[in-house]
């Protein structure tokens, strides 16, 4: 049985962190009836929901795979890369209290979970604006005691690990290799994204099942050529505040 934790759709995701996107309007009645639907979607996948109430003050806040890395045995609370997160955690870290033991980066390390992408017992962090080293060396020392490696990444030109690269078989990754070296995944098969689709290395894995949004046509013909048939999931208003599929949730077993 999977759990998620997601968060409603602040009010104020206008004053979103951007970083990589010019400022548009967002529709947020539209989010949030997008964001419904995905929630809808995990649950139609037997997946326990547990969506927590919106936080008007935090335009971010529904963003939650930023706040925490979930694993079987513990989970790690980030402290996120953009101030105007760090406040997102503590609710987070009330969620998340009843599954699992809670380890929490500490200054000066930053870390977004969005820069995280756990392959096995290989955790890769993506370096980027929101995450450094001293994240990643206290990530190595909580978790290799339960045998996990951790390794630093460079990505450029986005904003996160996981825009340039997700996982979408236990085999497989799905990568824009503009934007991150296919170098850092010896052993692993690759789908690599239509170079037309820039965004469009954000798949996500529940289960047996991968999660795709329909703005990637091209893209999803190259996952649909290798065997795996996406279920589509239209998160586009909130593409605008630089979310993407796998940042509207947190995912983890019920253990
Ligand atoms: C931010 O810049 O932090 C948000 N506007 C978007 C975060 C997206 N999160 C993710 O890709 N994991």
């Amino acid at each position: 049985m999977l759990i998620a934790i997601t968060r409603a759709v602040s009010r104020s995701i206008i004053n979103c962190e951007l970083t990589h996107l010019e400022r548009v309007p967002i529709d947020l009645e539209r989010a949030r009836i997008q964001h419904h639907a995905y929630e809808e979607t995990l649950r139609g996948l037997d997946v326990e929901v547990h969506s927590l109430p919106e936080e008007p003050h935090l335009p971010d806040s529904v963003f939650v795979e930023d706040t925490a890395i979930v694993l079987d045995e513990c989970a790690l609370l980030t402290r996120p890369g953009a101030v105007s997160r760090r406040p997102e955690t503590e609710s987070i870290a009330r969620a998340l209290a009843p599954f699992r033991s809670l380890f929490t980066v500490q200054t000066p390390g930053s870390l977004d979970g969005g820069d995280v992408l756990t392959v096995g017992r290989t955790i890769f962090v993506g370096l980027s604006s929101r995450s450094n080293q001293s994240a990643i060396d206290q990530m190595q020392t909580f978790l290799a005691p339960y045998g996990y490696t951790v390794k630093g990444v460079q990505i450029t030109d986005c904003l996160h690990l996981k825009s340039a690269v997700t996982q979408v078989r236990t085999d497989t990754l799905l990568v824009n290799p503009a934007w991150i070296d296919k170098a850092n995944f010896p052993g692993m098969k690759l789908i690599e994204i239509d170079p037309s689709e820039q965004y469009a290395a954000n798949a996500l894995l529940v289960g047996g099942t991968v999660l795709y949004q329909p703005a990637y046509p091209m893209t999803q013909a190259c996952l649909e050529a290798a065997g795996i048939y996406p279920v589509l999931v239209d998160e586009s208003e909130l593409g605008k505040a630089e979310g993407a599929l796998t940042c509207c949730a947190l995912i983890f077993r019920k253990t």
